[in-house]
């Protein structure tokens, strides 16, 4: 019968949710009703990034952010949705947005006891081309007592709570993690409106020989590095180069690579000395993504990215991270 194909317990973003709760001490009603704004400013983000070409959203705003890049008009419109959702949310005490100089605070929400850090729309030199982009975010709890100041989030990755990322491809995918959990990536059911569990307790595989990297910046490498990605174009012990695959995305080269393996780099250079990635809203969330899933993320100096404290709110970092393997192999290359 019809009926037999048809799954009657979909597992929900919100179902999962309430599951979670039960399992995580964190996980309370308030951290649920935060997640419950985080996804609506992705469906609403997704759905103005699908219907940008034909509502003349394409281009820019003609205004620059503070890191200097000109902001596309979605960028404006993807980071009021994502600010407006955290502050009606009423759980959330502050934000930082790659897209605002300054923290955000919501000092009338005093019931709030999170704080909040996204890129909102991460990749978008890319969105004119219809290139796939996400959002990337990473949630921190405020310290005992406080209500809400600028350490409450200037905390290396290992304090997350919960970290994540979308990507508005073919169709907008969500993965989430939570700290010891495991990692989760749901797909937005449009005819529902509802993220879907479609890809439970995500592992990364071991080691996969591609590699992401924007090579036109090879010029500006250290030694170490040109000689480290260029090992990987030699014959390997199966006789074979490495595939390379770079999309200039981090939310969809982080999403390929978590599902099939390989190394994605953005590395420190002579051009940007302290790398081009921010710590808090890129770095650190995928650092949490990749380690939960079995993998591993380090900066240039081949610490632990999750180890790395930043000193100021858009502070940036070199970035490897990967298949469990792959990043050991860079780290014994740099160590040498
Ligand atoms: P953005 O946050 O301004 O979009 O910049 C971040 C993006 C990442 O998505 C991507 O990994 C990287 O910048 C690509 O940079 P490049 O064009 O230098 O290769
Ligand atoms: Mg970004």
């Amino acid at each position: 019968a019809e009926s037999a194909t048809v799954n009657t317990s979909i597992v929900t973003l919100t179902r999962f949710l309430t599951e979670e709760q039960a399992k995580f001490k964190e996980a309370t009603g308030d951290f649920t009703l935060l997640c419950h704004a985080l996804q609506f400013s992705f469906k609403a983000i997704s759905y103005y990034i699908r219907r940008a070409t034909l509502v003349n959203l394409t281009g820019l705003a003609g205004t620059s952010n503070t890191t200097g890049d000109d902001q596309k008009k979605l960028d404006v419109i993807g980071n009021d949705i994502f600010v407006e959702a955290m502050r009606s949310s009423g759980k959330c005490a502050l934000v930082v947005s790659e897209e605002e100089e300054e923290v955000i605070f919501f000092k009338d929400k005093t019931n709030a006891r999170y704080a909040v850090a996204c890129d909102p729309i991460d990749g978008s030199s890319n969105l004119d081309a219809g290139v796939s982009v996400g959002t990337i975010f990473g949630i921190h709890k405020l310290a005992e007592g406080s209500t809400g100041t600028k350490e409450d989030i200037l905390k290396p990755g290992s304090e997350l709570l919960a970290a994540g990322f979308t990507m508005y491809g073919a169709s907008a995918q969500l993965v989430i993690t939570m700290k010891g959990g495991t990692v989760n990536g749901f797909t937005l059911d449009n005819s529902f409106g509802e993220f879907i569990l479609t890809h439970p307790n995500m592992k990364i595989p071991k080691s996969r020989a591609i590699y992401s990297v924007n090579e036109g910046n090879s010029l500006y490498w250290e030694e170490t590095t040109k000689d480290y990605f260029n090992s990987l174009k030699f014959a390997q012990e199966d006789g074979k180069p490495y595939s390379s695959r770079y999309i200039g995305s981090m939310v969809a080269d982080a999403y390929r690579t978590l599902l099939y393996g390989g190394i994605f780099a953005y590395p420190a250079d002579k051009k940007s000395p302290k790398g081009k990635l921010r710590i808090l809203y890129e770095c650190a969330p995928m650092a949490m993504v990749f380690e939960n899933a079995g993998g591993q993320a380090v900066d240039s100096k081949m610490n632990r990215m999750m180890e790395v404290v930043p000193e100021h709110i858009h502070d940036r970092a070199g970035i490897f991270m990967g298949s469990h393997d792959e990043v050991e192999k860079v780290k014994k290359f740099y160590k040498q």
